[in-house]
């Protein structure tokens, strides 16, 4: 079938690169399967799509915030309808499992109704003045044109949770997709434009890090960058954004570990640990990447947890029976299989895994299969370092207090997970992990839209999504009205 060729969005209109340049995104399951031809942008695209921006932003900032969070409100529902639609092309373009896909958009669904009923808060602080007939308010101003260069592991899901907020403070935006799935950001924004979204107020330019995404990150016209993808990238992102005085919201890498005690409830921890290391065939930033076992149960569940790792079912994740979908692109597949080589060099102990797959239902992508390391010590590479793949290690641990200091000797700090009955270290676990969430008898993934999502150390630099991004998208002013109609000094005219 002929495939469809897409557009960069600015100011309302589908326009080709200005180069002529495209790229083609490949079904990583299929690799005979072309989902589409998207532009591949350069600095003369972004510069179009900043003054389109630009443009809309004086209009859009004027539309009063309960209005444009009834636009959001329509998107929820819109998305709703196209659900599944949107959950197949995203299996197509990026490869996990159509119940996760579905997921990811329902996550846009959730941060829509969330974040449109702040159209009618977006409170500020009133508070009184030191001077007689004067009256002190705060009020949040939206801050202009936002750069937004979004991960292909939530393609949907984590540009909804940076474009909703930014629009309904009165942003408009310029966001870049991920070269490897921005049909789901088309489908995301077209779902927008069809909730009533005027031209301009969202644009899209699709195209790689170097040539689209740094030129955006540049840009004087830019006021700010939301950026989620590896800490190497984000890193970059923050010295080239400090040129021009940019705030900056990063959400980088995780190395995520998960403690079971010897009270735990063996079996949830075991279903908690399959879905938090090989959902989304380990490709999130919170998923389990290191198991931490207590010494006395840590044979019974390495057994156990290998047992059903090796019989998962790795293939196309539109077909129904399967678990696990493939790596996104053979970048990742090269990466997987370098962590191997690195762990087992170490003298980390393979224990099932290790290898891509190129054989049945894997035969036209790029496969791994489900890899789990045991004898994992907590200085080796392979317990520190982010793969970003259905890897995960072992590492056994005799105290509580020495399970606490291993998971927080990494030098990321996105998600953590205990499992215990014990409601004395639960609570200790809660504050002595060094994490930005942290989750009790569940694993480290599953974060719900409208709790705060981000991390410390090496995975962030102090902001969040969910709850916290308006303090973000918006800039605080301060408003004094003074009706004493005469001049009055502060810290002179009232001082003892
Ligand atoms: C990510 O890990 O890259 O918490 C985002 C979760 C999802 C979002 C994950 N709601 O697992």
């Amino acid at each position: 079938m002929a495939h469809k060729t897409y557009g960069n969005l600015i100011g309302g209109q589908w326009l080709p690169a200005q180069s002529g340049k495209t790229f083609l995104n490949i079904n990583p399951a299929d690799h005979s399967d072309i989902v589409g031809e998207f532009p591949d942008s350069a600095a003369a695209d972004v510069d179009l799509a900043v003054a389109a921006a630009k443009k809309a932003y004086a209009t859009w900032r004027l539309v009063p915030a309960p209005k444009r969070a009834e636009i959001l409100f329509r998107a929820a529902l819109l998305l709703s309808e196209r659900k599944e639609q949107f959950a197949r092309e995203m299996t197509r373009e990026m490869g996990k499992v159509l119940t996760e896909t579905k997921g990811d958009v329902q996550e846009a669904i959730d941060e829509a109704y969330y974040v449109a009923g702040e159209g009618r808060r977006l409170f500020g602080i009133t508070t009184p003045s030191e001077l007689e007939n004067k009256f002190a308010m705060s009020v949040r101003m939206p801050v202009g044109v936002i750069g937004m260069i979004a991960p292909w592991n939530f393609p949907m899901a984590i540009p909804s949770w940076k474009l909703f907020p930014a629009l309904v403070a009165g942003n408009t935006c310029v966001i870049k997709p991920a070269e490897d799935t921005p049909l789901s950001t088309y489908n995301l924004v077209q779902t927008l434009i069809d909730a009533g979204l005027p031209p301009g107020v969202v644009n899209i330019v699709s195209g790689y890090g170097p040539e689209a995404g740094a030129p955006l990150v540049e840009h004087p016209g830019v006021r700010a960058i939301s950026f989620t993808g590896s800490s190497a990238t984000g890193s970059l992102v923050a010295q080239r954004a400090a040129a021009t005085f940019k705030p900056v919201s990063l959400e980088m890498g995780g190395k995520n570990a998960m403690i079971v005690m010897d009270d735990a409830n063996l079996e949830l921890a075991l279903e908690g640990a399959l879905w938090g290391a090989f959902g989304t065939t380990g490709q999130r930033c919170t998923a389990t990447s290191r198991i931490l076992l207590h010494k006395s149960i840590a044979a019974e569940f390495t057994s156990k947890l290998v047992a059903r790792a090796a019989a998962l079912r790795v293939g196309n994740g539109l077909d129904p029976a399967v678990e696990v979908g493939p790596q996104v692109n053979a970048q990742q597949i090269a990466t997987s299989t370098e962590y191997v080589a690195i762990a087992i060099a170490e003298g980390a102990k393979l224990l099932t895994g290790g290898h891509p797959l190129t054989d049945g239902p894997c035969a036209n992508g790029t496969f791994f299969a489900p890899t789990v390391f045991g004898g994992v010590t907590p200085t080796m590479r392979i317990a520190r370092e982010e793969v970003f793949g259905p890897v995960v290690s072992l590492i056994e641990f005799s105290t509580f207090e020495e399970a606490i200091e291993i998971a927080n000797s990494v030098e990321y700090g996105l998600s953590t997970s205990l499992y215990t009955k014990d409601v004395n270290r639960a609570f200790t676990a809660m504050r002595d992990l060094e994490a930005g969430i942290t989750y009790i008898n569940a694993p480290t993934i599953g974060a719900e839209v409208h709790l705060p999502f981000g991390g410390v150390k090496k995975t962030g630099n102090g902001h969040r999504e969910g709850l916290g991004s308006l303090d973000f998208y918006t800039t605080w002013k301060a408003v004094y009205v003074d009706s004493s109609d005469k001049l009055q000094r502060a810290q002179i005219d009232n001082a003892e």
